[in-house]
């Protein structure tokens, strides 16, 4: 019963992913025009290829991903507690992935001081008392401001975790 409490609990933030993964759309597209392109196949075998495309579909749209989104990494190797990168930039919408890596729970809130004037960090930031808790869990933020942004883990601030993204 914990047991598939628990990974339900994980599913959760991994299909949401998926569903944010906004290239994933255009991919599917372009994979069924290559599986029916095989006249050959059964039903049986049409399906059972739908199924390799729907599991190739998720690694392209994590590929396609990598292009439009940014992945931070909460906690870096060995344990320390730094976003990794810890100072970077993205393009105006392009969406930020901050994922667990080590040394969680952690969060990310950013500073309502030191965002660019009008942002409502409540509206960016997850809420100070929720952590990320598990491994790979993440937390999605798109900024579509320009400027220069400072965020901090709640945790982990004290001891350094902090962080900044210039938005272009
Ligand atoms: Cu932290």
């Amino acid at each position: 019963m914990a047991t598939v409490t628990s990974s339900a609990a994980v599913a959760v933030p991994s299909f949401t992913g998926l569903k944010a993964a906004g290239p994933a759309k255009p991919t599917i597209a372009k994979m069924i025009p290559t599986t029916t392109a095989v006249p050959r196949l059964s039903v049986k075998a049409s399906l059972k290829n739908v199924g390799v495309a729907v599991a190739a579909t998720a690694a392209a749209g994590i590929l396609a991903g990598n292009a439009m989104a940014i992945e931070i990494l909460l906690g870096g190797e060995g344990g320390v507690l730094a976003f990794v990168p810890q100072d970077f930039n993205v393009a105006a919408g392009e969406e930020i992935v901050f994922k667990n890596n080590a040394g969680y729970p952690h969060n990310v809130v950013f500073d309502e001081d030191e965002i660019p004037s009008g942002v409502d960090a409540g509206k960016i930031s997850m809420p100070e008392e929720d952590l990320l808790n598990g491994p790979g869990e993440t937390y999605k933020v798109v900024l579509t401001e320009k400027g220069s942004y400072k965020f901090y883990c709640s945790p982990h601030a004290g001891a350094g975790m902090v962080g900044k993204v210039t938005v272009n």
